[in-house]
């Protein structure tokens, strides 16, 4: 059984009592609310994590992501967050590649598998992020892009390695801009990218790794992604910051 999971990307938003109250707010409302195999995954910025730790810790479906990490190890990097600090506050996801840091930060696939290695290396579990552009979808083998994208980052890994990855796909013609792929777009997607992975490593992997929608992802369009067969879950942000809003998403998972 793939594992259900529900992720809120806050990004660059929330001060420190804002993101408390959202947290309180969503554990009150949602901690009964998935069985063991399902879990909502809060991804605050990185100043917050240690803090909001505290308040997830009687909600055990609750776990946390970093939106970021560095590629490197340790040392002279100014301003970096490596793997190891998160796993050593007790981390226990990070989002890797999203398509923001891809566009603003130049993110190249070849970086973001040194992302991937340095985090699985240190016991943090990547939530991987790919997804074309509108130009891509209209004008090129958008499918083929996609896959690209995971065979550049992630084919490099072991059977046991690439088992710990999440994979997110979020369209990036969809994300903020209240445009969600519809289900059968999605769907379809999904399959090629699980298809794709079975390809490397057999249908058994594929089955068992999660693949999340990301994009504008709301209460009201979550029901029916979430229904389609190689849906796991959502990434979600903006719909993230509002606890209600949050908490219809978790239900329909
Ligand atoms: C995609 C998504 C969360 P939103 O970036 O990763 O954001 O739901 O606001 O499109």
């Amino acid at each position: 059984m793939r594992k259900k999971i529900v992720a809120g990307n806050w990004k660059m938003n929330k001060l420190m009592d804002e993101a408390v109250a959202l947290t309180s707010e969503l554990v009150n409302m949602a901690k009964d609310e998935v069985q063991n195999d399902a879990k909502i995954i809060l991804c605050p910025p990185a100043i917050y994590l240690t803090t909001i730790k505290k308040y997830i810790e009687d909600a055990p479906n609750f776990s946390l992501a970093a939106q970021n990490c560095s590629d490197k190890v340790s040392g002279a990097f100014t301003g970096e967050i490596s793997a190891q600090m998160l796993q050593s506050i007790g981390v226990e996801y990070v989002l890797i590649g999203h398509s923001e840091r891809r566009q603003y930060f130049n993110e190249t696939n070849a970086l973001l598998a040194e992302k991937v290695n340095t985090a699985l290396a240190n016991g943090v579990s990547p939530i991987f992020c790919c997804g074309e552009s509108l130009d891509q979808r209209q004008n090129e083998d958008y499918i083929g892009f996609v896959k690209n994208q995971i065979t550049e980052s992630l084919f490099h890994l072991t059977e046991e390695e690439l088992l710990k990855v999440v994979i997110a796909y979020e369209p990036i013609w969809a994300i903020g801009t209240g445009l969600t792929a519809s289900a059968e777009q999605a769907q379809e997607m999904h399959a090629a990218l699980r298809q794709h992975i079975a390809s490397k490593y057999g249908a058994n992997v594929a089955e068992e790794i999660s693949i999340l929608y990301g994009g504008s992802v709301t209460a009201a369009s979550a029901p029916e992604l979430f229904a389609s067969p190689d849906i796991d879950g959502g990434l979600v942000g903006g719909a993230s910051l509002k606890s209600r809003e949050f908490t219809n998403i978790i239900k329909a998972r």
